[in-house]
């Protein structure tokens, strides 16, 4: 599956390497070792797990630029400062005293769907998995800042993690922003657990940011550091990585919200090697997940063969988590192209080709799934 812009700068040489980000030049070559690399200590959730509402954390996708440090909960200290009345440091055990809350957040690589893209950039080459739901724990960022006074002129709260690397030429924390007003909203945490159990090495321990609706970069891990400032940020992960750009030196925009999307479980089994499915004739459930960081789901539509029908909803879990969908399917013996593709509050929809941009941001383009009933 392939897909291109017409509408953009899908004519780029592949050959032409951008100024600023060496080696993520777009290219449509085989699968290239730095990518496998990649691909081979971060991981996608399995779409069988699209069956349950919540994902087990070893299920759940796992993004992370750098390597994953060991730390010691014992030691740790979250210090919160700039432009606050009163800096904090706190330690784990201070932070568990205070008033904690749990929020089931569906979050999603910026650059899931990427792999999908002609021509692909080089980064982490995502299908379509890039996704996991879980109930993160722990204390309100809104809570804690009102606890250390944010100054009047702050504009924005920067978040540094304790693992660090080279990126794009660039020695760097891994550390994100929002805008203060996000920052403010009463659902976004610092959690210290996941589904109840203290979260995993891979997935922050001991403290992580999660900011539901937002696309899973902003979602700092391993939080050390929580900088209120009175300039926009311009750390790299900002500035130069996770903005929809239109070529190598379009400054973009930069990436937020989650677009709203739609996947399925594929129906059947599978060969082992090519993935393709097989199915027996007769009735099956069509299932599958739809989320949206923009607004809740309102459709979600399937398509056998060519036939766009209406899926039943299931009730939500939360605001930002993904939403059960079904559809009873009456297989008939012969080969079947099967879609998914929702449609949040919003109006927003899931396109049916993807725009092409040059990081591969924000992919959400429908999904089709091929079997093979006997
Ligand atoms: N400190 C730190 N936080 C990070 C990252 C990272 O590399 N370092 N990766 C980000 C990205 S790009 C994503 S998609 C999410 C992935 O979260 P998960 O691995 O828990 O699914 O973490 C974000 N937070
Ligand atoms: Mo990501």
């Amino acid at each position: 599956m392939k897909h291109s812009n017409q509408q953009s700068t899908g004519e780029r040489p592949a050959e032409q390497a951008p100024a600023e980000s060496p080696g993520t030049q777009p290219t449509s070559g085989p699968l290239t070792h730095e990518e496998l690399q990649l691909a081979a200590r971060n991981h996608a959730m399995p779409l069988e797990a699209l069956r349950r509402d919540v994902t087990p954390p070893g299920l759940h996708y796992v993004l992370t630029h750098f390597d994953i440090p060991d730390l010691d909960a014992a030691g740790w200290h979250l210090r919160i400062g700039g432009a606050v009345e009163r800096a904090l440091e706190l330690s784990m055990a201070a932070l568990r005293r205070d008033p904690a809350i749990t929020v089931p957040v569906t979050l999603e690589c910026a650059g899931n769907g990427r792999s999908l893209l002609e021509p692909r950039p080089l980064s982490q080459p995502w299908i379509l998995e890039a996704v996991g739901t879980a109930h993160w724990t722990g204390v309100p960022l809104a809570y804690l800042l009102g606890r250390a006074g944010v100054l009047p002129d702050a504009v924005e709260v920067v978040f540094t993690g304790a693992d660090s690397g080279v990126q794009g030429g660039v020695p760097q924390h891994y550390a994100r922003s929002l805008p203060i007003r996000e920052a403010l909203r009463p659902d976004v945490v610092l959690a210290y657990t996941m589904n109840g159990a203290e979260l995993p090495p891979q997935h922050g321990y001991p403290l992580r940011l999660v900011v539901p609706g937002w696309y899973g970069m902003a979602s700092v891990k391993w939080l050390q550091s929580i900088d209120v400032v009175k300039a926009p940020f311009t750390g790299y992960q900002q500035q130069t990585a996770y903005r929809y750009q239109d070529s190598a030196d379009d400054a973009g925009r930069p990436v937020s919200r989650i677009r709203v999307r739609s996947l399925m479980v594929p129906p059947g089994v599978p060969d082992f090697f090519t993935r393709q499915r097989f199915l027996p004739a007769g009735p099956v459930m069509l299932e599958g997940r739809a989320w949206s960081g923009e607004g809740a789901v309102a459709a979600v539509d399937v398509d056998i063969d060519g036939t766009w029908m209406s899926a039943h909803l299931d009730k939500p879990i939360g605001g930002f988590a993904w939403r059960r969908w079904t559809l009873p399917w009456v297989a008939d013996p012969g080969e079947h192209v099967l879609a998914c593709r929702a449609t949040d509050i919003t109006g927003a929809r899931q396109p049916l080709e993807q725009n092409w941009n040059y990081q591969g941001m924000g992919n959400n383009v429908v999904q089709r799934v091929r079997v093979t009933v006997e």
